[in-house]
C-alpha cells in the first residue's frame, strides 16, 4: 500500500490529486497546515524518514522512499502506465509530458515560489523590492509562454489526454490566481482541471 505524508495547501497536494485520478489505494499522513508552518512535523522520526523534513513524501510497498513532488508523480504515472496519466515512451507526446514535468519544478516554480516569499511568507523586514520585481518580470514571460502554449483551444496540456503535468502546472498556477487575470487560456485550463472529480476527492481526502 502507499503511504502519502501530506499538508493540506502544500505541494503534496500535486501527489494527492494524482492518485485520486488514478484511482490507487493510499493511505493519508496529514500534517494539518499550522503544524507544518510550525515546523512541529520535524520530529527526529519524521527527519529519519525524509532528510529535509519536507512534504510530499511516499512510501512504497517494498519500504522505498520517494521525495519531490514532480518525481513522485513521474514515478507513479510510470509505475501505472495501465492508469493513462502520462504518455508511455513509445508514443509521440511523451517529450513534451516531459518537458513540462522539469518545467513545472525548474521554471514555472522559482518565481512563483519568490514571489509569495516576498509577499506573504517572510517578516515583512526581511522582503525584498527588488527580488520580487525581477521574480514577477520572469512570473510574466514564463505565464505568456504557457498562454500561447494553450492558445489553440486544446483541452488539456498535452491535446486531448488530461497527464500528471497536468496537475503539476495547475496547481502551482494557484499559488497567486491574481497573476493569471491577463491569461484567459490559463484561467479556462485551470477551472477545467479543478472541475474534475478527482480533484474534488483530493481536496476532501486532505
Ligand atoms: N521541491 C520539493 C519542495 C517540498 C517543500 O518545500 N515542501 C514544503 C511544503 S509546500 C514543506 O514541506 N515545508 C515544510 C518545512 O519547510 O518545514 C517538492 O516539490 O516536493
Amino acid at each position: 500500500m502507499l503511504k502519502l505524508y501530506h499538508a493540506p495547501l502544500s505541494r503534496s497536494a500535486r501527489v494527492l490529486w494524482l492518485l485520486e485520478e488514478m484511482g490507487l489505494e493510499y493511505t493519508l499522513e496529514t500534517i494539518p497546515f499550522r503544524d507544518l508552518l510550525a515546523g512541529k512535523h520535524r520530529t527526529p522520526e519524521y527527519l529519519a524518514l525524509h532528510p529535509l523534513g519536507l512534504v510530499p513524501l511516499l512510501e512504497i510497498d517494498d519500504g522505498t522512499r520517494l521525495f519531490e513532488s514532480g518525481a513522485i508523480c513521474a514515478w507513479l504515472t510510470d509505475r501505472y502506465p495501465e492508469r493513462g496519466l502520462a504518455p508511455l515512451s513509445s508514443e509521440a507526446a511523451r517529450p513534451s509530458w516531459q518537458q513540462w514535468m522539469y518545467f513545472s519544478a525548474a521554471t514555472l516554480e522559482p518565481p512563483a515560489w519568490t514571489i509569495i516569499r516576498h509577499t506573504r511568507m517572510l517578516p515583512e523586514d526581511k522582503r525584498n523590492a527588488l527580488a520580487l520585481a525581477s521574480a514577477k518580470r520572469r512570473y510574466g514571460e514564463v505565464l505568456a509562454v504557457l498562454e500561447a502554449e494553450m492558445a489553440d483551444g486544446r483541452e488539456w496540456l498535452l491535446g486531448e489526454a488530461f497527464s500528471s503535468a497536468d496537475i503539476m502546472l495547475v496547481l502551482t498556477l494557484q499559488w497567486s490566481p491574481a497573476f493569471l487575470a491577463d491569461f484567459s487560456n490559463l484561467k479556462a485550463w485551470c477551472a477545467r482541471a479543478m472541475a474534475r472529480p478527482a480533484y474534488r476527492r483530493a481536496r476532501h481526502a486532505g
